[in-house]
C-alpha cells in the first residue's frame, strides 16, 4: 500500500499529489513574480500604486482547495494567490488592474475604478440581472478599509443558513444549494484591532453561520509591530473564549503555520467541512507569514524593520520553505521504492524559469492592452492637432504644445485631453473645419471616459428605483382613519406574503415587533428566521443585509433610531453605497435600511443628520416620507427595485391618524418625484419628513395674512426631483425657502444647491433664497428643547413673513 503523503478526503494517489504540489508551487511562484514586477511597475510610475500578496502565498493555496463552487470570499488586498488558484485571476489581469485599465474585459475587478488587488467576481449579467451564483466561484468586491470586509462576511455566511432552513426560499436554486456554501473571510493581523472585527466575530458566533475567517499574521500592520496591536501579541490566544465546547456553541479555532503546506491543507479541509456541514464558524490563525517587499509601493520596510527582523522574515518565507520541502520530500511505497516530487533541483529550476517568463509576458501583454488604445487615440489626435496648427494664426504656440505633447511619455488618457484642450484655447477667435473636428474629438473622448468612470452609481437595469412607476393608495369612501403604525404593519404583512425572500431584522424587531409596533404579530406569522431580533450592533446589522442581498435575498435591516446609524455609517458608505459603482455594475446589494428619526425627545432621539447622510451615502436612495402611507409606498417601490435604499419613518408619526388604504402591498411612492401639497403664488417652500406638518400649519396661518405659500414635499432626498419640478414652482413664485431640521449647511444646503444651480432657479428669484434649519447644536431634550432647538410653526411663519416684508414693506408691516 502506498503511504499517503497527507490525509486528504480525496485520497490522492502519490502521482496526483505530486502533480498538485508542483502546480501549487508554480502558482505561488507566478504570484510572487507578479508582486515583484508589480511593485517595480508602480515605482517606475507605470501604476499609481501597488499592493501585493507576497509572503502569504501558501495558505491561500490551501484555502483555494477547500473553497468550492458557489462559495463566497470577503477578503482584502493580499489574496492574489487565492484568486489565481481558484482560476479567477490571471497574471495578465493582475497587471491590467494595476495599470487601471478601464476595459472591464481586461481588468474584471472593477474596470479601472479600484486600486489593484481589490478583487471581485461578476454576479450580474450585462442587463443587471443575476447570474447563477451556485455555478461559479464568488468573491465579493473588496474595499480598502481595514476590517471593512467583516460585516458583509457575516451576511454572506448567514444567507446559507437561511437558504438551508427557510422553506419559502427552497426554490431559489440560482443562489444556493441547500445552504451548502461557505463564506470565507480573510483579514490581516493588525486589522483585527478594529471594532468591526470583534462585532462580526461575536455576531457570527451567536448566529452560528458557515464562515471561515483566516487571519494572515505577519506580525505587522504597515510599520507597527504586533505589540502595539494585539493583547498578548497573539490573536488566537485572545480569541480562545470563543472556542466551542460540549456545553456551548461557539467557534472552532485553528492555529497553523503559514509555511507548513501539509498542515495548511489539512486545517483548511477540516475548517471547510465543519463550516459547510455543521454551519459552525471557524477561525484560522495563520502565523509565520511575512512581507518580502514590505507593505505597498508607498514605502519600503527596510526603513522600520531591523536587519535581524528582515533576515528572520527571509528564513520563514513560505515560497522558499515550500521549495525546500519539495526537494527533501520522500516516502517509501510498500515495495520499498522511494518516491519523490522531483529527482533533482533542476526540475524546480525549470518551473521557476517558466513562472518568471510567463509573468513577464503577462505583464507585457497587459501593458500593451492598456497602452495601445491611448496611444492610438494620441496618434489620431496628433494628426488633427497638426491640421489645426496649419490653419491657425496661433500656430507658433500650438506647435510648441504639439512638441511638448510628442515628448510627453505619460501613458494616460488625460495626457491626450490636456494637450487637446490647451490647444483649443488658442482657437477662440478662429473658425475653421478642423477646429470643429477638434471640439468633437474632445467631447467624444471625454464621453468615453465619463462612461468608463461615471456609470453604475445606481442601478441602470429595468429595476432601477427611478423606473418603478407610482401606484396611488386606494381608499374606500368610508375608509377609517387608523393609527399610522398599523398602516406600516399591514403593509409589511402584505410584502412578506408576496416576497418569500424578504426578511427583517434588528434590535427589538422580532419578538415585540419593533419599538413602535410596526411589525406587530409578524414574527408569529412569518417565523423567527424572517422576522428576527439581533444584538445591539448596527454595523453588522447592515453587514448582514449587504451579504444577504448579494446572495439574492431581500433583507430589510432595521436601525432602531436614525441617530444610531452613525455606528453603521462606515459600512453603509464604504461598502453598500459604493458596491455597484466600484464593481462597475457587476455586483449589487438591493437591501432596504429601515429607520426612524427626526423630532422626538432628546439629543439622540431627535436627530436628523440628513446632510451627513446625503453626502456620505451617494449610491443609496435616501427616502424621507412625510407619513406612514408614503413610507409604506416606498417599501413597496423598493421591493420591486434592485437598488438599495434608506427609508426614514417619522418617529412622531406612528400614533397620528391616517386614512387606511385598501391596496396594501401594491401602492407605490415614486422615487425622485416631489409632491406639491399646497399650491400658492408667493413663496415656494421646500421641505421633507416631519417638518412638513409645521410648514403646512404655518402656510395655512400665513393665508390669513394674504401670503400664499406653495409647499413642496421632496419625499426623496436622493435622487432629488429628477424631472426638475421645483424650479417650475419658483418660476411662478420667484421666491424660495428650504426648511428642515438638520443643522445649517446640512441637507438644506444640498437641496438649495440642487435647485439654484442644477435646476437654475437663481434666474427667477426676486428675493434672497433662504434656508431655515435647526440650531447648530443637537436638539435639546423635551418639548421646549425641541421648540428652541428646531424651527417651530412660529419661526416658519415669521421667516416667510419677513421675506414678504422685505419685498413689500408697506403691505407687510414689520412683525418683530
Ligand atoms: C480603516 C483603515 N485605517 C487605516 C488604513 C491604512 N492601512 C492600510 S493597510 C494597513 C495595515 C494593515 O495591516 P494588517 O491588517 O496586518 O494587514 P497586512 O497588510 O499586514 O497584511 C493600514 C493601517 C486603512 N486602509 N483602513
Ligand atoms: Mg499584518
Amino acid at each position: 500500500m502506498i503511504k499517503k503523503a497527507i490525509e486528504t478526503p480525496n485520497n490522492l494517489s502519490f502521482e496526483q499529489f505530486k502533480k498538485t504540489v508542483l502546480s501549487d508551487y508554480k502558482t505561488a511562484l507566478v504570484s510572487r513574480e507578479c508582486s515583484l514586477l508589480g511593485r517595480r511597475e508602480a515605482l517606475m510610475g507605470r501604476a499609481k500604486f501597488g499592493i501585493f500578496g507576497a509572503g502569504k502565498e501558501m495558505p491561500q493555496l490551501a484555502m483555494a482547495k477547500a473553497f468550492k463552487i458557489g462559495d463566497w470570499r470577503s477578503g482584502y488586498y493580499r489574496d492574489q494567490t487565492f484568486m489565481m488558484a481558484i482560476g479567477e485571476l490571471t497574471a495578465q489581469q493582475l497587471f491590467a488592474n494595476l495599470y487601471g485599465d478601464t476595459d472591464i474585459k481586461n481588468a474584471p475587478e472593477s474596470g479601472g475604478r479600484q486600486m489593484n488587488n481589490h478583487f471581485a467576481t461578476h454576479s450580474l449579467n450585462e442587463d443587471g440581472s443575476w447570474k447563477n451564483l451556485t455555478e461559479q466561484y464568488n468573491s465579493s468586491s473588496d474595499i480598502s478599509c481595514t476590517a471593512g470586509q467583516m460585516p458583509r462576511l457575516l451576511g454572506l455566511a448567514q444567507a446559507s443558513k437561511i437558504y438551508r432552513h427557510e422553506k419559502g426560499v427552497k426554490d431559489f436554486t440560482n443562489f444556493s444549494k441547500n445552504g451548502d456554501e461557505v463564506a470565507w473571510g480573510t483579514i490581516g493581523n493588525a486589522s483585527t484591532s478594529e471594532g468591526l472585527f470583534w462585532e462580526t466575530i461575536n455576531a457570527a458566533g451567536v448566529i452560528q453561520v458557515p464562515m471561515v475567517i483566516s487571519i494572515w499574521d505577519d506580525e505587522y500592520g504597515i510599520s507597527v509591530p504586533a505589540k502595539y496591536h494585539t493583547t498578548k501579541e497573539n490573536i488566537s490566544e485572545v480569541l480562545k473564549g470563543f472556542q466551542r465546547d460540549e456545553n456551548n456553541k461557539g467557534y472552532e479555532i485553528f492555529t497553523v503555520k503559514g509555511n507548513d503546506y501539509p498542515a495548511l491543507i489539512n486545517v483548511y479541509e477540516k475548517a471547510g467541512e465543519i463550516a459547510r456541514k455543521q454551519h459552525v464558524p471557524v477561525i484560522i490563525h495563520v502565523t509565520d507569514l511575512m512581507q518580502p517587499i514590505g507593505h505597498s509601493s508607498s514605502g519600503s520596510h527596510e526603513r522600520y524593520k531591523s536587519q535581524e527582523r528582515l533576515d528572520y522574515e527571509k528564513s520563514i518565507d513560505c515560497n522558499t520553505v515550500m521549495r525546500e520541502w519539495i526537494l527533501n520530500y520522500k516516502i517509501e511505497d510498500n515495495e520499498g521504492n522511494t518516491l519523490r516530487f522531483v529527482d533533482s533541483e533542476s526540475e524546480l529550476e525549470i518551473i521557476e524559469k517558466e513562472a518568471k517568463n510567463e509573468t513577464r509576458l503577462a505583464k507585457r501583454n497587459a501593458w500593451n492592452d492598456f497602452k495601445n488604445p491611448i496611444s492610438k487615440a494620441g496618434s489620431e489626435l496628433l494628426v488633427l492637432l497638426n491640421e489645426v496648427a496649419k490653419n491657425s494664426k496661433n500656430s507658433v504656440f500650438i506647435n510648441k504644445l504639439i512638441e511638448e505633447f510628442k515628448a510627453d511619455d505619460e501613458v494616460q488618457a488625460r495626457t491626450n485631453l490636456v494637450y487637446a484642450r490647451k490647444i483649443l484655447r488658442y482657437l477662440t477667435e478662429e473658425d475653421f473645419t478642423s477646429k470643429i473636428t477638434l471640439q468633437n474629438w474632445i467631447n467624444n473622448y471625454k464621453k468615453i471616459f465619463k462612461t468608463r468612470y461615471g456609470t453604475h452609481l445606481y442601478s441602470e437595469s429595468k429595476k432601477a428605483a427611478i423606473k418603478i412607476k407610482e401606484v396611488k393608495p386606494v381608499y374606500k369612501e368610508d375608509s377609517l382613519k387608523v393609527d399610522a403604525r398599523t398602516i406600516i404593519r399591514d403593509n409589511f404583512k402584505e410584502v412578506f406574503s408576496n416576497y418569500p425572500d424578504s426578511l427583517i431584522f434588528g434590535e427589538d424587531t422580532g419578538y415585540i415587533g419593533d419599538v413602535n409596533q410596526g411589525l406587530e404579530g409578524m414574527q408569529e406569522q412569518f417565523g423567527e428566521i424572517r422576522v428576527r431580533d439581533t444584538g445591539i450592533r448596527e454595523a453588522t446589522i447592515i453587514g448582514q443585509g449587504i451579504g444577504m442581498a448579494m446572495r439574492g435575498l431581500r433583507p430589510i435591516a432595521e436601525i432602531q433610531y436614525l441617530d444610531y446609524i452613525l455606528y453603521a455609517l462606515q459600512t453603509l458608505s464604504d461598502d453598500l453605497a459604493s458596491l455597484h459603482y466600484r464593481s462597475a455594475g457587476k455586483q449589487k446589494a438591493p437591501m432596504i435600511i429601515r429607520s426612524r428619526g427626526h423630532r422626538l425627545e432628546g439629543i439622540w432621539h431627535s436627530g436628523s443628520p440628513m446632510g451627513g447622510i446625503t453626502s456620505l451615502l451617494k449610491g443609496i436612495n435616501i427616502l424621507v416620507p412625510r407619513n406612514m402611507t408614503k413610507a409604506a409606498g416606498f417599501y413597496n417601490t423598493m421591493m420591486e427595485s434592485d437598488d438599495p435604499a434608506l427609508i426614514i419613518e417619522n418617529l412622531n408619526g406612528y400614533r397620528l391618524k391616517e386614512k387606511q388604504p385598501t391596496n396594501f402591498g401594491k401602492f407605490k411612492t415614486p422615487v425622485g418625484v416631489i409632491e406639491t401639497i399646497l399650491e400658492g403664488s408667493d413663496v415656494t417652500i421646500v421641505s421633507y419628513g416631519s417638518t412638513l406638518k409645521l410648514v403646512e400649519d404655518a402656510a395655512i396661518q400665513l393665508r390669513q395674512f394674504d401670503i400664499n405659500c406653495e409647499v413642496i414635499d421632496i419625499q426623496s432626498l436622493m435622487p432629488l426631483d429628477i424631472s426638475h419640478d421645483i424650479v417650475k414652482s419658483v418660476q411662478k413664485t420667484n421666491r424660495l425657502m428650504v426648511i428642515d431640521e438638520d443643522v445649517p449647511g446640512g441637507a438644506s444646503a444640498y437641496i438649495m444647491n440642487e435647485v439654484l444651480t442644477t435646476q437654475n432657479a437663481y434666474q427667477y428669484l426676486d428675493s434672497k433664497p433662504l434656508t431655515l434649519c435647526s440650531e447648530p447644536h443637537r436638539p435639546a431634550y423635551g418639548t421646549d428643547g425641541d421648540y428652541f432647538s428646531n424651527r417651530s410653526t412660529e419661526d416658519i411663519f415669521e421667516a416667510v413673513y419677513q421675506v414678504m416684508h422685505e419685498y413689500n414693506p408697506k403691505r407687510f408691516k414689520p412683525l418683530l
